[in-house]
């Protein structure tokens, strides 16, 4: 179980949105990802708004939506990112590839929901083997350079650069939709180099979000210096699941690790119930589902799991004890009184989880 801070691990992160998602993890004191398991457009959307402010990741299952449209301008996915964008929180399409390396490839650029184009992060099945990981690998390194180029001419040949944009907003992290360049001019002219600034500044031009602000010691000051995340995609590799009786064994999950090796900038770690970092290069991050806490007037309770093969553990076992980094939850936030309320008594729980580990 690592003792070293986000902070400290931010520094030395090899994948670019590694690094950025520990900055943000430090900025809003929060490892909570929402799984937004519900099953309208509308439901997403407002879900993703309202519970912005406390968490770093949004997992998505696209495919439970039963009104997902994939316009790649403006529907869902492109809205999603705006949101995403405005709040600071990183996209996670929980899709579990699991075919051949030519299938998984097609699967995640083409067809309908083309998931490279919304999705920061997404995940793998590793049981067909490595050619999987490769063919993704390999697939996001050709969208980034188209991403490059896209940016390029939508800047010089297409949208005509508005006078008010200076130098420093020039550059790759500029998104190449058309639906967002009003929105990177406002970070532009509001904040400069401080584009997660769309937390605060951003945020204000659009409709109130319920919550209250309460990251710990939130002020505008601690938003300086960073920026809108990098034009990068990340892949987490399935190396355990939290259901009951599941097939990923010991060797199964060794050559998870193996292949995160070998793709270590595009890799950013794992979906798994334990930490896997092993040897000292190892710089992987480990989100858990499988999440619950009990309810908040009877703290002993045990939520064992949900009858249908789930097992539930707590933030504090699985951040403190076990080592893992960034905790999943989806019922039981969704399926509360106050799914904001309580987005944050688990991003409280889960940080001070992680604050005692450091210090301990
Ligand atoms: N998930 C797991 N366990 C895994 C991998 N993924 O539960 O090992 C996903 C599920 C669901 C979410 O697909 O979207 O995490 C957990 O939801 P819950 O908190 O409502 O149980």
């Amino acid at each position: 179980v690592t003792k070293t801070s986000f902070a400290a691990r931010a520094e030395t992160a090899t994948h670019p949105l590694s690094s950025y998602l520990f900055r943000l993890m430090v900025l809003k004191n929060s490892n909570l990802c929402l799984s937004a398991d519900v099953s309208t457009t509308n439901q997403l959307l407002s879900l993703a708004n309202a519970v912005g402010p406390s968490i770093v990741v949004l997992k998505t299952h696209y495919d439970l939506i039963s009104n997902w449209d994939y316009n790649p301008q403006t529907g869902t996915g492109a809205r999603l990112a705006r949101i995403a964008r405005r709040h600071g929180f990183l996209i996670f399409e929980d899709r579990k590839f699991g075919d051949i390396g030519n299938t998984v490839q097609l699967q995640y650029t083409e067809g309908t929901a083309k998931i490279i184009e919304w999705s920061h992060i997404t995940n793998v099945n590793m049981v067909p083997g490595k050619a999987a990981v490769d063919a993704m690998a390999d697939a996001a390194v050709r969208w980034r350079e188209r991403k490059r180029y896209e940016v390029k001419t939508d800047i010089s040949v297409g949208t005509p650069r508005p006078e008010s944009i200076d130098s420093d907003c020039e550059d790759e992290t500029v998104t190449p939709i058309p639906e967002y360049s009003l929105e990177v001019e406002r970070n532009c002219n509001a904040g400069r180099k401080a584009s997660i600034v769309s937390i605060t500044t951003v945020s204000q031009h659009f409709e109130p979000v319920n919550s209250p602000r309460s990251y710990d010691n939130f002020d505008d000051e601690s938003l300086e210096g960073i920026e809108d995340a990098p034009m990068e995609r990340g892949l987490l590799i399935l190396a355990q699941m939290s259901s009951k009786g599941n097939f990923m064994n010991r060797e199964y999950t060794d050559a998870c690790v193996e292949s995160a090796r070998e793709h270590k900038d595009y890799v950013m770690g794992f979906i798994a119930q334990e930490s896997l970092n092993t040897e000292p290069d190892d710089q992987f991050m480990t989100m858990t589902p499988g999440c619950q806490l009990p309810p908040e007037d009877d703290e002993d309770a045990v939520v064992e799991g949900d009858g249908r093969g789930q097992q539930y553990n707590t933030p504090t076992k699985i951040v403190g004890l076990l080592g893992n980094d960034i905790i999943i939850v989806g019922r039981g936030i969704i399926f509360s009184a106050d799914p904001v309320v309580e987005a944050e008594r688990y991003r409280r729980k889960a940080w001070e989880a992680y604050q005692e580990r450091i210090a301990s």
